[in-house]
């Protein structure tokens, strides 16, 4: 019998959140460690699996990160690349009827989603505001999005209806809230797991208002499901993304993409365009096409 204590060396785990500098990982018994990284490794995101290392002093740094299947990545203000979460299967696209929905927001995430190879879910929490806020425009494009294969839910982050059926959804997955601040990410969040105790707007407004979280957080579910809470965004921009990629991310667009008499047609101006005559004869949604073209001169 050795009295060697048994704190690991080495090991392998999961980036759970980051501040600054400064990495949690999740390790394979559970256990969490703070980690600092290589300073090459510095894009090390939440929900990457990373090797991780205890020098003499007892400091662990995280030393490789393993391939990521896929990872969010946006476009800040100054244009700079960055990376929200890494390795994730399902998208959870949060709105709510307060503040109210904004659909090219929506879109966005959903061409995210269809680039990264990951399930986009539709989520639209406050049902109860819905009665005094949801207008018909807002009713019909939901209506547009499950016409087009995309699932929408309707919860409560308040009272906890419709959360069994969006936790059904998460197992076996990576899954990431998404959306505008306010809209109720971590409220679902806490209803998914009552222990977790995240903090939401409704105790402290304080600097930036309403928005609360500010790190992307990583949280273990049972059935080899993982939930990730991120802060709410005022804007969402895919980086580098040309106009094929964002056709491609209108599902829709596809069956009709090789038809266009350009192969270089940006469903725009271009003569004999199929994109163009489909919204003609209603196959597309006109809104979503008009979506597509502000995002195509913002790109
Ligand atoms: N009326 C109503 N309010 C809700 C519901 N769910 C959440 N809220 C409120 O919406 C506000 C924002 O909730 P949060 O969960 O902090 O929103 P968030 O999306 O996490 O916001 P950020 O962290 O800033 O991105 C809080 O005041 C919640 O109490 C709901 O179902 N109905
Ligand atoms: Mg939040
Ligand atoms: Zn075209």
């Amino acid at each position: 019998m050795s009295n060697e204590t048994h704190v690991a060396t080495k090991g392998t785990g999961r980036v759970i959140t980051r501040f600054g500098a400064e990495l949690l990982v999740q390790c394979a018994d559970k256990t969490t460690l703070r980690c600092t990284t290589k300073r090459k490794l510095d894009n090390a995101a939440c929900g990457d699996w990373v090797d991780w290392q205890r020098n003499e002093t007892g400091t662990a740094r995280i030393d490789k990160i393993h391939k990521r299947k896929n990872d969010i990545t946006r476009l800040t203000y100054r244009g700079r690349p960055k990376t929200i979460a890494a390795n994730v299967d399902q998208l959870i696209i949060v709105s709510s009827w307060l503040p109210e929905p904004i659909w090219s927001l929506v879109d966005r995430y959903i061409i995210a989603a269809e680039r990264l190879n990951a399930e986009a879910l539709i989520v639209i929490n406050k049902t109860d505001l819905a009665e005094e806020y949801a207008t018909p425009e807002d009713w019909e494009a939901l209506k547009e999005y499950e016409h087009i294969g995309y699932r929408v839910l309707h919860v409560s982050g308040m009272s906890g209806e419709g959360i069994d059926e969006l936790h059904k959804t998460m197992s076996g997955k990576t899954n990431i809230l998404l959306g505008r601040s306010g809209v109720g990410k971590s409220s679902i969040a806490n209803q998914i797991m009552p222990d977790a105790e995240i903090v939401t707007a409704n105790i402290s407004t304080s600097g930036e208002g309403r928005h609360t979280t500010t790190t992307a957080n990583l949280y273990e579910l049972a059935d080899e499901a993982y939930l990730m809470d991120s802060p709410g965004v005022r804007d969402y921009v895919p980086d580098n993304l040309d106009a094929i990629q964002l056709a491609n991310g209108y599902r829709e667009f596809i069956p009709y993409l090789n038809s266009c008499r350009f192969s270089n047609c940006t469903h725009n101006h271009e003569p004999q365009c199929s994109i163009r005559q489909a919204v003609e004869d209603k196959e597309i949604s006109p809104n979503r096409y008009q979506r597509y073209l502000d995002a195509l001169n913002n790109l």
